[in-house]
C-alpha cells in the first residue's frame, strides 16, 4: 500500500473563502514516509516567499498498488534565454511546434498574463481555438498523486544534469504525468514564487526549460495544459486529478 500525500495553504482564510493560495505539494510515498512528508510539507507553507500561510490543509489517502500506472520521465533540455522576452518568444516557438496553434498560444498567454493573482492549479485551453475547456474558474485544475518511482535514480540522474532542486524536480513529474495523458498537447509553466523565474514547456517529445519565463520578484505564476479539442475533459480531469503515476528513469525501462 501507497500513499498519496496533498498539502495546500492560503493566507487570509481557507481557499474555499477566498484565501489567497500560498503554496501546494503531493506525492505519493510509503507509509513510513507518511510523517516526514507532512513536517516539510508544514515548514514549506509556513516559511514561503509568497508569505505565510495561516491555512494549510493536508489530506493523506490510501492507494492501492494495482490502481498505479507507470510513465516516462520526459527528456530534458535547457534553452538559454537572456531576458523574459526571449523566454516568452521561444516558449510561443516550442508551443507552436508541439502542435498549439497560434491562436490558441496568444490566448493562453493573454488568459495567464491578465489574472489578478496565481491560481492554484492549472487551466485546460483548447490546443485549437484557445478556448478555456475547463469549468474550474479561478481554483483550476490541481494534478495529484504522481512521484518517482524510484526516487533515488531520479535524484541520481537530475543531479548529473545539475539540476537536482525542488522546483525542477517537481515540475518535472507533474510535466511527466501530464504528458502522458491522452490527449494533452503541450504544456506551459511558470512558477508563482517571486525567486523563480524558470519556466518550462513540455510535450510528449521533451521538457525544455526556459530560464527566464517571468521577472525576478513577480508573483504571478501559473500553468496551461494545451489539449485536443475532441478530448473529454470530464474524463482528463479525472486522470489528473486521481490516477496516481509513478515516473520512470532511463534504467528502470
Ligand atoms: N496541478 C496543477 N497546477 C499546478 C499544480 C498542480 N499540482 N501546482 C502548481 N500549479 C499551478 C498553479 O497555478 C501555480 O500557481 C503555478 O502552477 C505555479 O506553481 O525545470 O514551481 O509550484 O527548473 O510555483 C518550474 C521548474 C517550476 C522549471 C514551476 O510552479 C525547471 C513551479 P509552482
Ligand atoms: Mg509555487
Amino acid at each position: 500500500m501507497i500513499y498519496s500525500v496533498r498539502m495546500r495553504a492560503a493566507q487570509g482564510g481557507r481557499h474555499e473563502d477566498g484565501g489567497r493560495h500560498i503554496s501546494g505539494a503531493e506525492c505519493l510515498v510509503d507509509f513510513s514516509k507518511i510523517n516526514k512528508s507532512i513536517e516539510e510539507m508544514v515548514q514549506r507553507a509556513t516559511f514561503h516567499t509568497r508569505g505565510q500561510a495561516d491555512f494549510i490543509n493536508i489530506t493523506v489517502e490510501a492507494v492501492t498498488e494495482n490502481e498505479v500506472v507507470y510513465a516516462p520521465l520526459l527528456p530534458i533540455t535547457t534553452e538559454e534565454v537572456s531576458d523574459v522576452v526571449s523566454g516568452r518568444q521561444a516558449a510561443r516557438r516550442a508551443l507552436l511546434q508541439a502542435g498549439v496553434t497560434l491562436t490558441a498560444v496568444e490566448l493562453g498567454f493573454q488568459s495567464l498574463l491578465l489574472l489578478k493573482d496565481s491560481m492554484r492549479g492549472a487551466m485546460l485551453i483548447c490546443a485549437t481555438t484557445g478556448q478555456r475547456l475547463d469549468q474550474s474558474g479561478l481554483r483550476g485544475v490541481r494534478v495529484s498523486r504522481m512521484d518517482s518511482f524510484n526516487e533515488i535514480a531520479f535524484s541520481k540522474q537530475l543531479k548529473a544534469m545539475a539540476l537536482e532542486n525542488t522546483h525542477t524536480k517537481e515540475a518535472l513529474l507533474l510535466a511527466s504525468k501530464v504528458a502522458a495523458a491522452p490527449g494533452v498537447v503541450a504544456e506551459l509553466c511558470w512558477s508563482d514564487d517571486p525567486e523563480y523565474t524558470t519556466g518550462y514547456v513540455a510535450s510528449q517529445a521533451g521538457y525544455i526549460r526556459l530560464p527566464h519565463l517571468k521577472r525576478y520578484g513577480d508573483t504571478l505564476g501559473g500553468r496551461i495544459f494545451f489539449v485536443r479539442p475532441e478530448v473529454s475533459v470530464d474524463q482528463l480531469i479525472e486522470y489528473l486529478e486521481n490516477q496516481p503515476v509513478l515516473i520512470t528513469t532511463d534504467r528502470e525501462r
